[in-house]
C-alpha cells in the first residue's frame, strides 16, 4: 500500500495553525494517522410531505479526529466495469456533428440548456478513491456506493460543446492567483471538486492543504496557485458563520455587517460566491432573525422577515460591498446558481421514503424542474447584481441549476461518512439519513467547474 506520509499535512487544532511537514522517511509506512478538523454536513428532514423539503446543514465538530489516509487504488477500475452496461445511442451522432457546433466561447451558447450523455470513456475527469483531499462527506465510491454510472454522464449544451478541461491550462491561469470559493457546504462541495480536478496533475511533495477556522485552503506550490475555500452560508455575518458550532434552526444575520468576511475574500482574482439552501424554509413559519446595528453601541434593533427577503438584504449589502470595494481591473466574480435537492421521491415518479437511494439514471425528461427547486432565486440575484453593471463590474451567474436538477442519481445517500462512516441502522434509514442535497464525487460540480474553466479561459 502507498502511504500519503509524504504530504506536507496542515493541521489545524483550535483556531491555532500548525503545519506538519512530514519527513520524506517516512513515506514508507503502511499508513499515516492524522489529525484534523472534519467539517461534516449532518443531513436530517423534519418535515411531513407536502412542506418544504430541507436539509440541516448542521455542521459539527469533531475534533482531533484520527483519521487514516490511505489510497485504495485497485478497487477502482474494478468498480468501474460495473457501470459499462449502459450506453447512450445518441453518443456516436454526438461526435458526428461536433464539429459544426459552435465554440464554446461564443455568447450566443447557453451552456445551460442540454442533456446529460453517458461517456464511459471521456467520464469521470478523475478518481474519487485517488483524490487525496477528497472529503468523507462526498467521497461516495469510498464509502460503499458500488454503482458508479453516475461518474460516467457528461454535460452536452445544446449547440456547442463545453471546452475541455485541462488542469495544466488552469493552473497556468491561476499562476501567482488565488481563487476563492464562498458560502456553504454546497459551495464546499464545488470546491473539492476544484481541487480533485487539479491535484491528480500535481506530484505529491508541491500541494498542501491549510486549514485555518472558516478558511481552508490548497496550495500548488509550484505556480503559486491557492483555491481557496471560506465558509460563510449566509454571506452577512451571522450566528451560522462557525463552520463547527452553530445554530440551524434560529438564524439571525446582521445586515449591515459584511467586513469581516470580506477581509478574507475582497483581494482574491477569483470568487465563486454561493447561498441559497440556508435561505429556504425548514418549516412553513420559519423566519430569518435580522440584526441591525449592535450591541456594543447600544443600536441593536431585531427585525424578522421572510427567509426570502433575508436572501436579498443580504445579496444587495454584497453589492454594495462590491460596488466600492472590488478592484474591477483585478477581480473575476462569480456566483453559483441555486443547487437543487432530491428529498422527495414522488417528484419524479419514485417513492418518498427511498428519497433518492438506489436511483442510478439521471431524469430524461427535458425542462424537468423539481417541484421543490426554486429557480426565482437565482433570477433575483442577477437582477440584484445588474446594479453593478454601470460600474463595470459584472457577477457571472454560473447557471448549473437545470443540469442538475436532472441529477437525481448523483447524491451521497447513505454511502458517506459523517464523522464516522453510517450505521448499518443509518443506512437502512433512508428517509432519515439519505443525503439528496449534496452531491458524489467525481459527479455534478465538476461540471459546475467546467463552467468557471470556460469562463476563466474564453469568455471575458
Ligand atoms: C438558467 O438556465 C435556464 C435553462 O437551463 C434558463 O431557463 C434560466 O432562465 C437561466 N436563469 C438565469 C438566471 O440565467
Ligand atoms: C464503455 O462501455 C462499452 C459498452 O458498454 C464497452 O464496450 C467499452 O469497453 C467501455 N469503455 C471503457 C473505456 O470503459
Ligand atoms: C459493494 O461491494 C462490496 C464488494 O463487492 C461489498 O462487500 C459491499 O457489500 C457492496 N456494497 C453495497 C452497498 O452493495
Ligand atoms: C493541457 O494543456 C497543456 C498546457 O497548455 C498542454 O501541454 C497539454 O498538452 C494539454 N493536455 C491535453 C490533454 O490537452
Ligand atoms: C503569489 O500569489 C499571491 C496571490 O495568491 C500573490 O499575491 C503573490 O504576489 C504571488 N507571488 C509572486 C512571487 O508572484
Ligand atoms: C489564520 O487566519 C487568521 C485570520 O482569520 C489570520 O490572522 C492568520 O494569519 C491565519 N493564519 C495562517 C497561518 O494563515
Ligand atoms: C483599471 O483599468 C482602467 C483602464 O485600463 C484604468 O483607467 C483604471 O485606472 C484602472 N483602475 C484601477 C483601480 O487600477
Ligand atoms: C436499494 O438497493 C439495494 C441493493 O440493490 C437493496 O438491497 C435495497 O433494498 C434497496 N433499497 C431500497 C430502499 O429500495
Ligand atoms: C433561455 C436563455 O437563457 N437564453 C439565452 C441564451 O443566451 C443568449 C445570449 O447570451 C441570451 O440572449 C438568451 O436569453
Amino acid at each position: 500500500m502507498k502511504s500519503e506520509a509524504g504530504h506536507k499535512q496542515a493541521v489545524a487544532a483550535g483556531s491555532k495553525m500548525t503545519v506538519l511537514q512530514s519527513p520524506a522517511g517516512l513515506r514508507s509506512i503502511v499508513s499515516s494517522l492524522v489529525a484534523f478538523f472534519i467539517v461534516v454536513s449532518s443531513v436530517s428532514l423534519l418535515f411531513d410531505r407536502g412542506q418544504e423539503a430541507q436539509v440541516q446543514l448542521a455542521v459539527e465538530q469533531h475534533k482531533h479526529q484520527e483519521v487514516e489516509v490511505k489510497h485504495l487504488p485497485a478497487a477502482v477500475d474494478e468498480q468501474k466495469s460495473l457501470g459499462q452496461s449502459l450506453r447512450s445511442q445518441s453518443q456516436e451522432a454526438q461526435v458526428q456533428w461536433a464539429s459544426e457546433l459552435l465554440d464554446a466561447g461564443e455568447e450566443e451558447c447557453n451552456w445551460s440548456m442540454g442533456r446529460w450523455v453517458y461517456n464511459n470513456a471521456s467520464r469521470p475527469l478523475y478518481s474519487g478513491l485517488k483524490c487525496s483531499f477528497i472529503f468523507g462527506e462526498v467521497a461516495c465510491d469510498k464509502y460503499g456506493r458500488n454503482d458508479t454510472m453516475y461518474q460516467h454522464w457528461t454535460w452536452q449544451p445544446h449547440g456547442c460543446n463545453l471546452p475541455r478541461f485541462n488542469a495544466t491550462k488552469l493552473l497556468e491561469k491561476l499562476r501567482n492567483k488565488r481563487l476563492v470559493f464562498v458560502g456553504d457546504s454546497v459551495n464546499r462541495n464545488q470546491w473539492v471538486s476544484m481541487v480533485c480536478m487539479v491535484e491528480a496533475s500535481i506530484p505529491e511533495e508541491h500541494k498542501m492543504l491549510v486549514y485555518n477556522g472558516s478558511l481552508i485552503s490548497f496550495k500548488a506550490f509550484e505556480y503559486n496557485a491557492t483555491i481557496d475555500f471560506y465558509w460563510s452560508p449566509l454571506l452577512l455575518e451571522s450566528n451560522s458563520d462557525n463552520p463547527i458550532i452553530h445554530r440551524v434552526e434560529y438564524r439571525i444575520i446582521r445586515a449591515d455587517r459584511i467586513d469581516k468576511h470580506a477581509s478574507v475574500w475582497r483581494d482574491a482574482d477569483v470568487i465563486v460566491f454561493n447561498s441559497y439552501l440556508w435561505w429556504r424554509k425548514q418549516k412553513a413559519d420559519m423566519k430569518m432573525k435580522v440584526m441591525y446595528g449592535s450591541f456594543e453601541d447600544g443600536d441593536a434593533r431585531l427585525d424578522e422577515v421572510e427567509m426570502v427577503d433575508g436572501f436579498k438584504i443580504a445579496l444587495r449589502k454584497l453589492t454594495e460591498y462590491l460596488g466600492t470595494n472590488i478592484d474591477k481591473n483585478k477581480t473575476r466574480i462569480f456566483f453559483t446558481g441555486s443547487s437543487p435537492a432530491h428529498t422527495w421521491g414522488s417528484d419524479w415518479g419514485g417513492d418518498d421514503k427511498n428519497k433518492c437511494l438506489n436511483e442510478t439514471e439521471p431524469i430524461q425528461r427535458e425542462g424537468y424542474k423539481g417541484a421543490t427547486t426554486d429557480y426565482s432565486m437565482m433570477d433575483e440575484a442577477k437582477r440584484i447584481f445588474e446594479a453593478l453593471e454601470p460600474k463595470g463590474i459584472r457577477v457571472q451567474i454560473l447557471n448549473i441549476t437545470q443540469l442538475s436538477d436532472y441529477r437525481k442519481d448523483a447524491h451521497p445517500t447513505v454511502f458517506r461518512r459523517q464523522f464516522v462512516p453510517l450505521t448499518k441502522q443509518q443506512v437502512d434509514n433512508p428517509s432519515s439519513y439519505a443525503d439528496c442535497t449534496h452531491w458524489c464525487l467525481p459527479g455534478v460540480p465538476d461540471v459546475w467547474n467546467q463552467f468557471l474553466y470556460a469562463y476563466l479561459l474564453l469568455r471575458k
